[in-house]
């Protein structure tokens, strides 16, 4: 084996040895390993290419080259890491107030791409630049790139470990905060958890790399967060607590969620520990004005930084950021301009000239944020299967109040139904759901109890009135029935009691917030459960599962069978590979395997084709089922 191993080394083979080789690869030694995880990767692109990605065989796009921003000749500058891990939370936040620039978050490895393209971002395509941009911009104030929905479709459809991708960012960021968003009680999930669940789930999120958590409830529940901020707190990282905005404070027949109701939120949040209050605008409905308003008024009655995220949905953003840069913003969310826009973040090189001649405009050298731009315009394309939105900005999110990430979602969600000729219906429909529901807030998992609900009304042809005359047979999505149960925790107000009766068919709702009546997960016995089953069984590993049980045992079975796939481009990944295609994998530092495939042959009686590749230089076989 050893000799095999060193003649179809691709150095050898191209005769760039020496002397030396084969004391500088100790890899040589660690054939099995190499061929069994090469095994593993051949299976899966023969599998992609034979089978397709989810949903059938394409045919591989020629993809433009990615355009790499020229890499930076010196070391990791000093930034917000070091100033914050030098001075603890709560003089950081004193420092973000002190210092008059107005700080950027770049969400591009977040929320940008999940409301864009259904947060399908791969890590290697983060990795490829992440060391570059943090050496050339070193001022940012964080990179928000974890959490939401990231953790869930990692495993789901990436088949990679969210914790790994933590690990990687922090390694080629260790200078730039990581920031990342967390729902709660619901953690990064979709419904409450126990709490010895959500804390353990900050405690191993701080200890893989985060170092801001904005931890919001889809309900402004106070309640609901409460365990969560308590959880950073103790870890010593940075507790940012969100504030979700909805309608229009500025607009008097709107007056649930008015001006005084978020200030006397922000006050609470506050007291319960917040080192800095984010106002949440994830559909994108603060406008311009309003936006100077709320920020003045939280900026007059709180003692704590304020951090803007909103959407650029509507068209005025940028509008509403300036806004609230006059108001004394000390951060706000953008993304790279190729990422930006759509549902998406703002572009943060509009908003770069946009300050010129301010004297808040950031420290940041916008040739590299083109440079970072055009690099992310050649990834787009990748994702072009799931990029949805719509490229032109669209007013009407002011009417449906859908959230960025739910917008495109819902709209394919619809289509897969066979409602897609309805999306008109349903956009006013969700704004009339919401109103029935008593006007709530709108943000996951709450938006999604209100999209269920609007599929749900169009597909029966209901209305408001139906529901009430006929509730008593209708069978309500579950979603829907647990939200009324209280399972997601009570709206600001309370629930509209007739219509709770009505779904909820005279069973009784929880009295107190949902995570008091859960019984704590015994993590070591969850642990002899996957380790029996042949699974990761690491802390990481059990958090992930009693979040995620399916989605955990489904991602463990991938990579029994197929090992780390993350390590491949993206493009062989969603696509395979093309006959006569050679590619170059890295599996781990330094260690590169080059793959060719050399032929596919027709299927046989049974429907199996042999796919032969070249693998470092030696032939190899793999049989795939053809399911066509
Ligand atoms: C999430 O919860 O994932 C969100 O982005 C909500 O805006
Ligand atoms: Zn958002």
């Amino acid at each position: 084996g050893f000799l095999i191993n060193v003649l179809s080394n691709p150095l050898f083979v191209t005769g760039e040895y020496n002397v030396n080789f084969i004391d500088g690869h100790p890899e040589l030694f660690n054939l099995p390993v190499i061929h069994d995880r090469g095994t593993k990767l051949l299976k899966y692109i023969g599998e992609t290419t034979i089978n397709g990605y989810a949903g059938g065989p394409q045919v591989k796009p020629q993809f433009e080259a990615l355009e790499m921003p020229a890499k930076a000749k010196h070391e990791y500058p000093q930034g917000t890491k070091q100033i914050f891990d030098s001075m603890g939370a709560e003089k950081f936040s004193k420092w973000i107030m002190d210092q008059k620039k107005v700080l950027f978050t770049d969400t591009t490895m977040r929320d940008a791409h999940q409301s864009l393209f259904a947060t399908r971002v791969r890590t290697i395509d983060m990795l490829r630049v992440l060391e570059t941009s943090s050496k050339k911009l070193p001022n940012f104030f964080s990179y928000e790139c974890w959490g939401g929905a990231t953790f869930d479709v990692a495993y789901r459809f990436l088949y990679e470990d969210p914790w790994e991708r933590l690990r990687q960012m922090r390694e080629k960021a260790p200078n730039i905060l990581l920031q990342m968003l967390i729902r709660g009680a619901n953690a990064v999930g979709y419904t409450s958890y126990p709490d010895n669940v959500v804390k353990q789930f900050v405690e191993l999120s701080a200890k893989n790399g985060i170092d801001v958590f904005r931890i919001f409830d889809s309900l402004n529940s106070l309640d609901n967060m409460a365990g969560a901020i308590q959880a950073v707190r103790e870890t010593g990282k940075i507790a940012e607590v969100a504030l979700c905005y909805t309608g229009d404070i500025l607009n008097p027949a709107r007056p649930k969620y008015n001006l005084d109701y978020y200030v006397t939120m922000a006050k609470e949040l506050q007291k319960a520990g917040a080192n800095i209050i984010a106002i949440k605008d994830m559909a994108g409905l603060l406008k311009p004005e309003a936006a100077y308003c709320l920020v003045s008024a939280l900026k007059d009655a709180i003692d704590l930084p304020i951090h803007l995220h909103t959407h650029e949905g509507a068209g005025n953003a940028v509008y509403s950021l300036a806004r609230a840069i006059d108001a004394g913003v000390d951060i706000v969310d953008v993304a790279y301009s190729s990422f930006a826009n759509g549902t998406s973040q703002p572009s943060m090189n509009s908003l770069y000239y946009a300050l010129s001649g301010n004297d808040r405009q950031p420290d940041l050298d916008i040739e590299a944020m083109e440079e970072m731009s055009r690099y992310w315009a050649t990834v787009r394309p990748y994702y072009k299967g799931v990029d949805k939105a719509d490229p032109y900005p669209n007013t009407e999110v002011y009417m449906h109040e859908m959230p960025g990430g739910q917008f495109s979602n819902l709209r394919q969600q619809a289509k897969a139904v066979g409602l897609g000729a309805k999306w008109n219906d349903i956009k006013k429909m969700y704004h009339r759901v919401n109103m029935l529901f008593g006007d709530i807030i709108k943000v996951t998992p709450s938006s999604k109890v209100v999209g269920d609900m609007t599929l749900f009304m169009i597909q029966n042809n209901l209305t408001e009135d139906d529901i009430f005359e006929k509730g008593d047979i209708l069978d309500f999505p579950q979603s829907v029935v647990e939200f009324f149960e209280g399972r997601i925790g009570i709206p600001y107000q309370g629930f509209p009691k007739e219509l709770q009766k009505i779904i909820l068919k005279g069973r009784e709702p929880l009295k107190e917030r949902p995570g008091k009546s859960l019984v704590p997960v015994d993590f070591e016995v969850v642990r002899k459960q996957l380790q029996d089953a042949g699974y990761l069984h690491d802390d990481e590993a059990i958090n992930a599962y009693c979040q995620y049980p399916k989605v955990f045992k489904d991602y463990n079975e991938i990579i029994k069978k197929y090992g780390d796939v993350s390590v491949l481009d993206t493009p062989t990944f969603f696509f395979g590979m093309n006959k006569n295609e050679e590619i170059r994998v890295e599996i781990e530092k330094g260690k590169d395997l080059v793959i060719k495939l050399i032929n596919i042959s027709d299927p046989d009686e049974s429907g199996m084709r042999t796919i032969t590749f070249m693998f470092n230089g030696a032939e190899r076989e793999i049989q795939v089922m053809d399911k066509n």
